[in-house]
């Protein structure tokens, strides 16, 4: 396989209800993923879209994931942040890769069957195709990272198969023009550390969701310090103290979960967690995770509020962005159109 320049990509949807998974399973990993690589983050609009949205919302909830890539430490000079819709080729890119991707592959994906659940029929055909415009996402920039939480796991599987699938099909074409034996990477998912899955505050076998009907499941990223500790104070446990061992979590989802959280925001092991907390009470355990939630979400959601109010500087980084994101995608949609042949 040819050897590709390193590059990070991975999207966030603005949805509402940012929250603490989002901000544990992705938006920390690319903080920091941009001391060691270039990387392209972006607020996946067309994404949104799969399901119905209202367009007054669509753009609030599209400069809150702006602002909470921004408080959180994500540099938009030194690295990209935009907003899908604003750069074509994804969709253009998308099309294409909904002829590569095979009808078989897309009826395994286990999200579509989640979100459309009982009511399939009426589902969106976007809903449907959502792991093909994913895969153009990553693909149109030639990224060879991703940072993503465990759930987007199988789609990003997918994102490669669809990689290598092109690969092949268009082999003879791809050495033609120079591009040795593969034009795409194989991306590669980061899924890292204790907080991959953050599972809801109600029920440890949920993940923790925007869509969640329950406010009380989630902490959300725009929640004060008041929000913060009554949703731990009320999050589902056991009557059993923490165990001391990693094993005596086992079977234990509720636990498991609120040490998993602690871990990833303390920037610690679950293990470590344990051997400070081992044998001590949900209500002693509660409340340091409470003061370690305020201490690192409130500077967060103080600086995402502030952000909100400058309209203006968030729509010019996401116009930015998407300016030098363009220069990237449409070089490279210039050769696969040629790797194709559709001629330019
Ligand atoms: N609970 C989670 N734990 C860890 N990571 C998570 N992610 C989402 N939920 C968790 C990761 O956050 C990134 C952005 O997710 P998204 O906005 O693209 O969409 P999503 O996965 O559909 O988010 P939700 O909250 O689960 O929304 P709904 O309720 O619509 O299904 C991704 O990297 C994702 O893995």
């Amino acid at each position: 396989m040819a050897k590709f320049h390193e590059r990070v990509f991975s999207g966030v949807q603005p949805t509402g209800n940012l929250h603490l998974g989002n901000y544990l399973g992705a938006i920390t990993k690319f903080v920091a993923l941009q001391k060691s690589y270039e990387c392209i983050y972006c607020v996946v609009d067309l994404h949104a879209i799969t399901v119905p949205q209202a367009p007054r919302e669509l753009e609030a909830n599209t400069r809150e994931v702006t602002a909470a890539f921004i408080a959180s430490g994500v540099d938009p000079v030194r690295h990209i942040i935009f907003n899908q819709s604003q750069v074509s080729e994804h969709a253009e890119l998308g099309w294409i890769f909904n002829c590569v991707a095979r009808v078989g592959w897309l009826n395994r994906m286990t999200q579509f069957k989640e979100k459309a659940g009982k009511d399939r029929e009426n589902a969106s055909v976007g809903l449907y195709s959502y792991p093909t415009l994913m895969a153009a996402d990553i693909l149109v920039y030639r990224a060879t990272h991703v940072p993503v939480g465990d759930d987007q796991k199988q789609h990003l599987e997918l994102s490669r198969d669809i990689a290598q699938k092109f690969n092949n099909d268009f082999a003879e074409s791809i050495s033609r023009r120079g591009f040795g034996d593969g034009y795409f990477p194989l991306p590669e998912p980061l899924i890292q550390g204790p907080a991959t899955r953050v599972m809801s505050l109600r029920d440890g076998a949920k993940k923790m969701s925007k869509s969640d009907p329950s406010d009380y499941s989630r902490l959300n990223l725009s929640d004060d310090a008041d929000a913060i500790a009554q949703k731990v104070r009320k999050a589902k446990t056991d009557p059993e103290p923490l165990p001391s061992e990693e094993a005596g979590l086992e079977k234990r989802p509720e636990a498991q979960n609120l040490v998993g959280i602690y871990a990833a925001l303390a920037e610690t092991t679950v293990a470590a967690v344990l051997g400070q907390f081992g044998n001590a009470n949900f209500s002693t355990f509660k409340t340091a995770l409470v003061d370690l939630a305020v201490a690192r979400l409130g500077p967060i959601c103080t600086e995402m509020k502030r952000l909100q109010g400058d309209q203006k500087y968030l729509d010019d980084v996401l116009k930015d962005g998407a300016d030098r994101a363009r220069v990237i995608a449409a070089a490279n949609m210039r050769d696969i159109k040629g790797i194709l042949g559709f001629i330019r």
